[in-house]
């Protein structure tokens, strides 16, 4: 996945409603309800847990409002987040201490980590499922559907895989014809032969798919960054298909849903 900017994240933070009501009107229901299917419950309670997102500023530095819209979004799904003054070590310690041992960080790798039972989650694989788990939701059952996966990074894998165990029919297009996957997908030399219904659209790549990939009705949910789809595109797809789409929200909900 590509590096958010400032812009990408800006108003994540106050649209989160809005997003729970599109989510609802796609997939029936809403983030936290998402996150909670993405692994196997029936429901979350995170009662009782206080979670630290710390800033990073190795690697690529600070992204401004990060870390506030992280735990923004923690907080939405019924969180009790709060984000550490001080910034990686120190942060990650004043994050043990002040919360139920569990820290969200992100430097090149974003990682949530409940210290206390040993739970991890890595945010590209979380953001996978979450996504993968929304096309399950809106497909009403994938199994036995044609779906195409565009990008076969952690974050197409992952949806791969969550997908093929619900029995779906996998076809994969990854730019790197070396990269092995499993057996059972068909893959893809080229992705302009076939309209699929379901798209996985996980490429960091803008434009791989266009008009002649989807169905007039197709639902592609789309965890890349930047949002690869091109506007026309997309316009068309949102008049009679559905687009899922957004840059943190389900990523961040898995995760916490995995360590909690
Ligand atoms: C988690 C996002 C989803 C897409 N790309 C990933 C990204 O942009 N990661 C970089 C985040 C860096 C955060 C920075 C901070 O403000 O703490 N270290």
């Amino acid at each position: 996945m590509s590096r958010l900017t400032v812009n990408d994240i800006k108003n994540i933070g106050t649209s989160l409603q809005k997003l729970d009501d599109e989510l609802v009107n796609i997939t029936g229901k809403k983030l936290k309800e998402i996150s909670a299917f993405a692994v196997r419950k029936e429901s979350l309670n995170f009662e009782g847990l206080k979670v630290a997102v710390v800033p990073i500023t190795s690697g690529l530095g600070i992204i401004g409002g990060f870390s506030d819209t992280v735990c923004e979004i923690l907080k939405h799904i019924g969180v009790d987040a709060f984000v550490t003054d001080g910034t990686d070590v120190t942060g990650i310690h004043e994050g043990i201490k002040k919360a139920n041992c569990m820290f969200f960080a992100d430097d090149n790798t974003f990682v949530a980590v409940n210290y206390a039972s040993g739970k991890i989650s890595e945010n590209s694989e979380a953001t996978g499922l979450g996504f993968a788990s929304a096309l399950e939701l809106a497909s009403g059952g994938i199994q036995g559907k044609e779906v195409l996966i565009i990008g076969g990074g952690k974050v197409g894998c992952a949806a791969a895989d969550f997908l093929y165990d619900k029995g779906a029919l996998i076809s994969i297009f990854d730019i790197d014809m070396e990269k092995k996957f499993n057996p059972e997908f068909i893959r893809l030399d080229e992705i302009d032969k076939k309209q699929f219904s379901y798209i996985i659209e996980a490429s960091p790549q803008i434009g791989l798919i266009s008009e002649s990939n989807a169905t007039k009705t197709a639902i592609i949910s789309a965890p890349g960054v930047p949002y690869e789809l091109e506007i026309s595109f997309a316009e068309k797809i949102a008049e009679s298909g559905k687009i899922i789409y957004n840059p943190l929200e389900i990523g961040v909900a898995t995760m916490m849903a995995i360590i909690a």
